[in-house]
């Protein structure tokens, strides 16, 4: 039987997810919808034959056919619906980030440990993009030798009214927080946040953009650009440097035309367009790792230290300085 999914939050990232797996994966079906606004709820669950809508977690966990958990909620509502579903004993996958912060991300790491069996894969999706994929390989190989710096550059078009200047690291930098610890296979140690004169695009009092840097236990650099009012598209681009070369992704250079007089291409507007076979993939791989009673991919170790190297970030952002990241040790049920 195909697995009974119930997807919490179901605003754009939600909505999104449902579509893909009622039309795109396979192996699961999507049972139950939950929003705090019933009448959104209603509307996506009026997209799937048989789906109920809730406007509590719970209720939706405890409804018949319901085998797993897809939390799409924002960030600080994941940590509740995580411990609720810890209490069914559902398997889980959430929306990056695990939790806004470091302590709340440890609440979280620590009921895991008492469940005694990981439950959770955590939505860091460039894991599962066909490029970083390739990165990751290739670093693997060893043939570039030891990585010694990373580049990213991370630009949206335009941020949501919501967004504060924590939230550029928070929310958007915790992506490269994981793709670098991912990537060079390092812990990341200390967060520096630098802050050019913000973009005259930038809503106000938005400190936008901004240039964090990572040192990593095992000697490297990783330094990010993040830009999200920067008007014209929605880039994320990588370049490892070597010790015997480097290598790049994120360039979008899928399609170039040459006419009148001029060359070019396209570039994608939002995350949905640029991460789709990303999204895709990780969804897959989790209905298949669930239906097959494993757990694979980010685990709630890298989300927690992502938020706590986020979280190291914002007070670098708003303090200065450099700031060290302060990690638990590993538990056993991550190594
Ligand atoms: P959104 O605001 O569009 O949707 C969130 C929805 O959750 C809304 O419909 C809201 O009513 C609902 N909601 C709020 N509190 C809730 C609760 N306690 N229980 C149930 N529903 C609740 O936000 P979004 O952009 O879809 O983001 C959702 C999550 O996805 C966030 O964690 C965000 O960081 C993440 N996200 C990930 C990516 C990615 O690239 N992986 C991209 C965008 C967003
Ligand atoms: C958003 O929540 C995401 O996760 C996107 O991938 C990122 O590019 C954006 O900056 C975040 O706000």
């Amino acid at each position: 039987a195909p697995l009974g999914v119930a997807v919490i939050g179901t605003g754009r990232m939600g909505a999104d997810h449902v579509r893909r797996i009622h039309e795109v994966t396979s192996g699961a079906r999507v049972a139950a919808v939950v929003d705090v606004d019933a009448e959104r709820a209603k509307a996506v669950a009026a997209r799937v034959d048989g789906c109920t809508a809730h406007t509590d977690p719970a209720a939706a966990m405890a409804a018949a056919g319901v085998d797993a958990v897809l939390i799409a909620s924002p960030g600080p509502a994941h940590e509740a619906t995580l411990l609720a579903a810890f209490e069914h004993d559902l398997p889980v996958l959430c929306e990056k980030p695990l939790t806004p912060d470091a302590a709340s991300a440890l609440r979280v790491l620590e009921a895991e440990q008492r469940l005694g069996h990981r439950r959770v894969q955590v939505g860091f999706m460039r894991r599962y993009d066909p490029e970083y994929a390739k990165l990751k390989a290739l670093l693997t190989t060893g043939q570039l030798g030891r990585p010694l710096m990373l580049h990213n550059r991370h630009r949206n078009v335009a941020s949501p009214p919501f967004f504060t200047s924590s939230m550029l690291i928070s929310d958007s930098v915790a992506h490269e927080a994981d793709a670098t610890r991912w990537l060079l296979d390092h812990e990341i140690t200390a967060v520096t946040v630098l802050r050019p004169t913000p973009s005259a695009s930038a809503p106000d009092a938005l400190q936008d953009p901004q240039f964090v840097v990572f040192e990593t236990d095992g000697g490297a650099l990783s330094d990010v650009e993040i830009f999200v009012n920067c008007g014209f598209g929605y880039q994320v681009q990588a370049e490892v440097v070597c010790e015997r070369g480097t290598a790049r992704i994120g360039d979008d250079h899928a399609l170039v035309t040459n006419m009148a007089g001029r060359w070019g291409g396209t570039i994608a507007q939002d995350w949905t367009e640029r991460f789709e076979t990303a999204y895709d993939q990780e969804i897959q791989t989790w209905i298949d790792a669930t239906r097959r009673g494993e757990v694979t991919g980010p685990s709630v170790w890298d989300g927690y230290a992502a938020a706590a190297v986020c979280e190291a970030g914002v007070r670098a952002l708003q303090d200065g300085g450099r700031v060290e990241v302060a990690l638990v040790e590993k538990p056993t049920l991550y190594r």
